[in-house]
C-alpha cells in the first residue's frame, strides 16, 4: 500500500481479532451503527440509522446549492433545490446496508470500519426519480457510464479524490435510483448527505452517493478510486475482483432478554420467548423464509408483508427457552434460492459478510 502524502502512515496489515487499532476506534466513533433493539421499528428513526462517511462532511447551504449534470450530454443542466423539488416526487422505504457490515466477524480482520452486525437501516427516502432527469440532459452517442460525484474529498491509499461512484445506463434502468432530499418526512440530515444524495435501491450503501453535486456522462467506464480500487470482492489482494453491487440475503434479530452492559451477553428466564427480527435481500428479490436455529431446534419464523420491494420484512418466532447457555441464529432465504451461510464468505476486505448473526443467551431460574 502507498503511503500517500503522510509521514508514518499506520500499518493496515490484517489484524488478529484481539487487536483493534487506535485508527479503527476513531472510525468506529465517527460512524455509528443501528442499536439492534430498534430493529423493532419498521422505519429506522433518522438519528439511529447507521452512518458511514469516509472523509469530512461538506457544508452545502441550501440557497447556493446546485446540481450540475454535464459531460457527454446534449444539454448541460444546473439545478437548484427548488428545481429539484418542482419535479415528480416519490417516497419509498429502502433498506441500506454498508458493504463492510460484518467485517469484524472475519479473523484475521481487514483494518477499516470494524462493523459487527449494525450497519443497516430502513428509511423512507423522498426525492425525484433519476432517470427522467438524465433523459432531460440527454446522453450523447457512446455514453457508457454516469459518474455521481460527491462534494467530499480526501485520501485513500495515497490517492486524492472526491467520493464518487458510477452506474451504467443499464444499471440506472434496472435499479431506478432516486435523487433524495428527504428522509422519514424531514429534510435530509447533514450526516446522511444533505441537501442531496443518490439512493440506489437493492445495492450495498456505497452506491448511494451523499452530498451529490455533479453527475457526468462518460464515453468510457468511470475509473474513480471508489469504483475500481475498492468495493470489489477479492479472495486475494492481487486480483481485480468482482464489483460489489446487490445486497446479499441477510437477517438479524432483536437480542432477547436482559443485556450485560459490557459483554452484551443476554440473560432470560425459562419459558416461551417471542423473538423478532428483520430479513432483507437485493435486486428486488423476495424473502421466502427465516429459520431460527437454537442449537437444538430449528423453528420456522412467521413473515410479515414486505414494506416495499426494496425494504426489509419483519419475522417472528416463539422459542421455548430451556435452562442453560444457547447460541441463537436466524437464517434467511430468498426467492433466488440463496440462503445465509453460517461462516463469513471469504473476502480480503471483509465485504458482503452475510453470515448468520449469533446471539449468546443464558437461560436461568429467576
Ligand atoms: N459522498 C459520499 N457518499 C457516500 C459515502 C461517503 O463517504 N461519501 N459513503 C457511502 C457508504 S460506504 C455507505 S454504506 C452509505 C452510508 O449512508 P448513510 O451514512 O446515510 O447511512 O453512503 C455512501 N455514500
Ligand atoms: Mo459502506
Amino acid at each position: 500500500m502507498m503511503d500517500g502524502p503522510f509521514d508514518d502512515y499506520p500499518a493496515r496489515a490484517p489484524a488478529p481479532d484481539t487487536d483493534i487499532s487506535a485508527e479503527e476506534r476513531g472510525l468506529a466513533n465517527r460512524n455509528h451503527g443501528l442499536p439492534l433493539e430498534l430493529l423493532r421499528a419498521d422505519i429506522t428513526p433518522a438519528g439511529a440509522h447507521y452512518l458511514l462517511t469516509h472523509f469530512d462532511m461538506p457544508h452545502l447551504p441550501d440557497s447556493t446549492f446546485r446540481l450540475e449534470i454535464g459531460g457527454a450530454v446534449r444539454t448541460q443542466l444546473r439545478l437548484s433545490l427548488e428545481d429539484l423539488h418542482a419535479r415528480e416526487q416519490v417516497e419509498m422505504p429502502v433498506t441500506l446496508e454498508c458493504a463492510g457490515n460484518g467485517r469484524a466477524g472475519h479473523d484475521p480482520r481487514h483494518r477499516s470500519m470494524p462493523w459487527m452486525y449494525e450497519a443497516v437501516g430502513t428509511a423512507l427516502w423522498r426525492g425525484t426519480p433519476l432517470r427522467p432527469l438524465l433523459e432531460d440532459a440527454g446522453a450523447l452517442e457512446g455514453v457508457q457510464d454516469w459518474a455521481f460525484i460527491g462534494a467530499d474529498e480526501g485520501f485513500d491509499s495515497g490517492v486524492r479524490h472526491h467520493f464518487a461512484r458510477s452506474l451504467t445506463p443499464e444499471e440506472v434502468a434496472r435499479t431506478e435510483p432516486l435523487l433524495v432530499t428527504g428522509m422519514n418526512g424531514q429534510p435530509l440530515l447533514p450526516q446522511h448527505g444533505a441537501p442531496l444524495r443518490l439512493i440506489v435501491p437493492g445495492w450495498y450503501g456505497m452506491a448511494s452517493v451523499k452530498w451529490l453535486t455533479r453527475i457526468e456522462a462518460l464515453t468510457e467506464r468511470f475509473d474513480g478510486f471508489q469504483q475500481v480500487r475498492t468495493y470489489r470482492y477479492r479472495t486475494d489482494r492481487a486480483q481485480a475482483g468482482e464489483p460489489v453491487q446487490d445486497l446479499r440475503v441477510k437477517s438479524l434479530m432483536v437480542p432477547p432478554g436482559l443485556p450485560d452492559w459490557y459483554s452484551r451477553r443476554r440473560w432470560l428466564t425459562p419459558g416461551p420467548v417471542r423473538l423478532v427480527g428483520r430479513a432483507w435481500t437485493g435486486r428486488g428479490r423476495r424473502i421466502t423464509g427465516v429459520t431460527l436455529d437454537t442449537g437444538t431446534e430449528r423453528i420456522g419464523a412467521d413473515l410479515s408483508a414486505p414494506l416495499g420491494p426494496h425494504a426489509w420484512v419483519r419475522w417472528e418466532a416463539t422459542w421455548d427457552a430451556t435452562p442453560g447457555r444457547h447460541a441463537l441464529r436466524c437464517i434467511a432465504r430468498d426467492d433466488s434460492g440463496a440462503e445465509q451461510p453460517l461462516t463469513p464468505p471469504p473476502d480480503v476486505a471483509g465485504f458482503g459478510n452475510n453470515a448468520a448473526q449469533v446471539v449468546d443467551v443464558q437461560v436461568g431460574e429467576p
